[in-house]
C-alpha cells in the first residue's frame, strides 16, 4: 500500500465510522423515544388504576402491591455496539471496501466479525507473517527467504502439499523477475486464496445457502468436542434471522446432556428442537420424526446434530449412513449437505480426522471452528488442498454471532494482515 493509498483508506474508514456512529445514535434515540412513549402510556394506565384502587381502599383498607414491584419483560440484547475508531476498524472497513462494499452498505456486525477474525488469527500470524516481514525487511525476495517462508508455512499447519505449491510458484516468479517484499506478500496471498478457492469452485456453489422450495438437510458431523452442537446453534440463528424456516433435530442420542445443550441454542435462536428423551433412542428415529415435522411445517432447513463419539468409528459411520438412508427414503428430493466440523486448534490432527471421515462419510463441505486464539489457522489450507473439501463456514468464538459464511478473501487477509 502506498502512503497515498493508506491516507485515502483512513479517510474512507473515518467516513464509514462516522456514518455508523450516526446511524447507531439515531437508532438509540428512536429506541429511547419508544421507551418514553411506553412509559408515558404505562403511567397513564397506572394513574387510572391508582384512582380506581383509591376508590376501593376507601371502602376496604387492604394493602395493594404497587405495579413497580412487578418485573417487566426481559430485554433482548442482540445489537452489536460500535467499538472504537481504531486500527481494527480501519482494517475491517478496508477489507469490505476491497470487496466492492460502499460506505453506506457497511454494518456494525460485519466490522465486528472481521475484527474478531483478525484478532482470532493473531496467533497464527505471530508465528508467521510478523516473522516473515522481519526477515524480509524491505529487500527483494531471495532463494533463502523462500526457505524461511517454507518453514513458516509448515509451522502454521498449512500442510506440505499447499506449501510445496506456494513455494514452487514463488520460485518460478523469482526466476522471471525481481520480487520486492510487498509484492511477495501480495503474490503469496493470491496463491493461498487460489488453494482455498479450488474446492469451492469445483463444487459449483460459491456460497452455501438453503435452496428455497425444497427441504435442505444439513448434517453436522465430526469427532467429539470439535464444536458441532455450538456450530449448529449459531447456524440456527444465522438461518432463522435470514428468514429461512428452520428446525433442529437432536440426533446425538449418545450423550445425555446433548439434547439440553441444543434446547438452549434453540431458545436463543427461536428455533424448535425435535428430540427423543428416552434412553438409547435411535438417532435415525429422531431424524424420522424431524422430517415428518419439517414436511408438515414447510421447513426450509433442517439442522441435524450428530454424536461425535460412539463405541467404534465404524459404528459412527453406520449411524450416519442410516440417517442418510432415512432422509433419501422419506424426502428423495431433499438436498443433503454433510458438513464436517473441524477444530482448528487441533492442527494436523484435524487434517487426519478430515481424511478419515472423507473416505467413509461422503462429505460435501467443512466448517472450521475455534479459529479464535489458535496458532494453527493455516490448517484450513491443508483441508482445502489435501481433502478437497470446500470450507462453508468458519467460527471464531462461542457467541451466537461468532459464525459466518466462509469468505476466502477475508480469511487470507486476516491471516496475513501486516500488523
Ligand atoms: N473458543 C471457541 N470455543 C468454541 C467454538 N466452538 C465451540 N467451542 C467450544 O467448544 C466446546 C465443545 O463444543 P460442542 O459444541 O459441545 O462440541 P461437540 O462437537 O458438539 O461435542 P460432542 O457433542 O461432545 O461431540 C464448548 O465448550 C464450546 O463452547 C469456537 O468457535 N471458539
Ligand atoms: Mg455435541
Amino acid at each position: 500500500m502506498t502512503n497515498i493509498d493508506s491516507d485515502n483508506s483512513r479517510e474512507w474508514a473515518a467516513q464509514a465510522y462516522a456514518l455508523l456512529k450516526k446511524r447507531q445514535e439515531e437508532q438509540k434515540e428512536e429506541l429511547q423515544k419508544k421507551e418514553e412513549q411506553k412509559k408515558e402510556e404505562q403511567k397513564e394506565e397506572e394513574q387510572k388504576e391508582e384512582e380506581q384502587k383509591e376508590e376501593e381502599q376507601k371502602e376496604d383498607l387492604i394493602e395493594i402491591s404497587r405495579k413497580e414491584d412487578i418485573p417487566g419483560p426481559p430485554k433482548i440484547i442482540t445489537e452489536t455496539k460500535l467499538g472504537e475508531f481504531d486500527d481494527n476498524f480501519t482494517w475491517s472497513a478496508m477489507v469490505l471496501a476491497a470487496q466492492g462494499k460502499k460506505i453506506n452498505q457497511i454494518s456494525i456486525d460485519e466490522i465486528d466479525w472481521l475484527t474478531k477474525l483478525r484478532r482470532g488469527l493473531e496467533e497464527t500470524r505471530k508465528g508467521f507473517v510478523t516473522e516473515l516481514l522481519d526477515k524480509l525487511g524491505d529487500d527483494p525476495l531471495t532463494p533463502e527467504s523462500l526457505d524461511d517462508l517454507e518453514t513458516l508455512l509448515i509451522r502454521a499447519d498449512v500442510g506440505i502439499d499447499s506449501t510445496d505449491k506456494v513455494i514452487s510458484s514463488l520460485r518460478k516468479k523469482l526466476n522471471e523477475e525481481v520480487v520486492g517484499a510487498e509484492a511477495g506478500i501480495k503474490f503469496l496471498k493470491k496463491q493461498l486464496k487460489l488453494i482455498i478457492d479450488k474446492p469451492i469452485k469445483n463444487s459449483g456453489i460459491d456460497l452455501l445457502v438453503p435452496q428455497k422450495g425444497k427441504l435442505n438437510v444439513w448434517l453436522l458431523v465430526g469427532v467429539n468436542g470439535v464444536g458441532k452442537t455450538t456450530t449448529l446453534g449459531k447456524l440456527a440463528y444465522l438461518s432463522s434471522s435470514s428468514n429461512y424456516k428452520t428446525l433442529i433435530a437432536a440426533a446425538d442420542t449418545f450423550r445425555a446432556a446433548a439434547v439440553e445443550q441444543l434446547k438452549v441454542w434453540g431458545k436463543r435462536s427461536s428455533v424448535d428442537v425435535i428430540s427423543n428423551q428416552s434412553k438409547n433412542a435411535d438417532p435415525a428415529a429422531v431424524v424420522f420424526d424431524a422430517i415428518n415435522s419439517a414436511k408438515k411445517r414447510n421447513v426450509d432447513l433442517l439442522l441435524v446434530d450428530t454424536a461425535g463419539r460412539l463405541q467404534t468409528k465404524n459404528n459412527l459411520m453406520d449411524e450416519l449412513a442410516k440417517i442418510k438412508k432415512i432422509i433419501d427414503k422419506k424426502v428423495p428430493d431433499a438436498i443433503i449437505e454433510s458438513l464436517l466440523v473441524l477444530d482448528a486448534s487441533q492442527g494436523q490432527n484435524g487434517l487426519k480426522q478430515a481424511k478419515s471421515f472423507a473416505k467413509s462419510a461422503n462429505l460435501s463441505g467443512a466448517i472450521i471452528t475455534k479459529l479464535d486464539g489458535t496458532s494453527r489457522g493455516g490448517v484450513s489450507l491443508a483441508i482445502s488442498e489435501e481433502v478437497n473439501l470446500p470450507i462453508r463456514f468458519i467460527g471464531a468464538g462461542e457467541g451466537i454471532k461468532d459464525l459466518r459464511p466462509f469468505n476466502s478473501y477475508e480469511f487470507v487477509e486476516a491471516m496475513l494482515a501486516d500488523k
